[in-house]
């Protein structure tokens, strides 16, 4: 456990769309969260199918790089205590509909191919490191001090 723990987050272009970029970043930053790297952009094509590489053999995969590429999205990197489990908590199952209510799927999502944001995996080891590095250059990252630290950590 390290309260120093870097993952990566994503407003994807449904939830750009709709207006719900600074909902995700409030929960986030509501919740204790230190914001260390967000951008705008639409994302290469290229970079969309290394970020999916897991899914290259998936049914769906061509219809997810088609989205992720189709309009603005905002990668962001999150530091925190247990920041991957944290954040994996609070965005929810990845079909809405089985979301807990509370979560940003369950309250922001119906459909699967549309669910708002996307988070590394905890249960994929090396997700993190691997997703900021192909979305952050290290000098994209910020280095700072969280002010009320103090307060979110015994
Ligand atoms: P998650 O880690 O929760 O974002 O989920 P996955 O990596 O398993 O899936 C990535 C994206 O693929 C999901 F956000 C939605 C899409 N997907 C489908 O469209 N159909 C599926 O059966 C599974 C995932």
């Amino acid at each position: 456990m390290s309260d120093h723990e870097r993952t990566f987050v994503m407003v994807k272009p449904d939830a750009f769309a709709r207006g719900l970029v600074g909902e995700v970043v409030s929960r986030l930053e509501d919740r204790g969260l230190k914001l260390v790297g967000i951008k705008v952009e639409n994302m290469p094509r290229q970079r969309a199918e290394e970020h999916y590489g897991e899914h290259e053999d998936k049914p769906f995969y061509d219809d997810l790089v088609d989205f992720i590429t189709s309009g603005p999205v905002v990668p962001m990197v999150w530091e925190g205590q247990d920041a991957t489990r944290q954040v994996r908590q609070m965005i929810g199952e990845t079909d809405p509909l089985e979301a807990a209510p509370g979560t940003i799927r369950g309250d922001y999502a119906l459909d699967l191919g549309r669910n708002v944001v996307h988070a590394a995996d905890h249960e994929d080891e090396g997700a993190n490191e691997r997703e900021i590095a192909i979305h952050f250059d290290d000098d994209e990252l910020i280095d700072y001090d969280q002010h009320d630290a103090g307060w979110l950590y015994e």
